[in-house]
């Protein structure tokens, strides 16, 4: 939270400045996309290690639903675009979505 002052009326108040709206990025799960696949994927565009990327793939695979991250707008959008570019490129149907907070 940062203190504004209005510089007509010099009156001041409170503006929540400091922080950019975050946006959460959830794989889905599907019957067809690898599980390989998968991993991969969180590992080279989530910066997951092997064992992070192998836990959230099977928390996608159990519940329909995991999350890889939370970024600002254009690094979630970024990602998702990565995502969806990657998968298209193998054939695999896997979807991406993002949620803001
Ligand atoms: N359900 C897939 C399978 O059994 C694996 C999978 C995991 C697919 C995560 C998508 O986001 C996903 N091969």
């Amino acid at each position: 939270m940062g203190t504004q002052k209005d510089y007509e009326t010099n009156i001041e108040f409170e503006l929540d400045i400091d922080e950019p709206p975050m946006y959460r990025v959830f794989l889905l799960n599907d019957d067809y996309t690898s599980m390989d696949f998968v991993v991969n994927i969180l590992m080279d565009i989530f910066q997951k290690t092997y064992q992070e990327a192998e836990k959230v793939m099977l928390d996608v695979h159990q519940n329909g639903k995991g999350l890889c991250g939370i970024y600002r707008f254009e690094i979630a959008e970024t990602k998702v675009e990565q995502v969806h570019t990657r998968a298209k490129d193998s054939g695999f149907p896997l979807r991406v979505v993002m949620e803001d907070i």
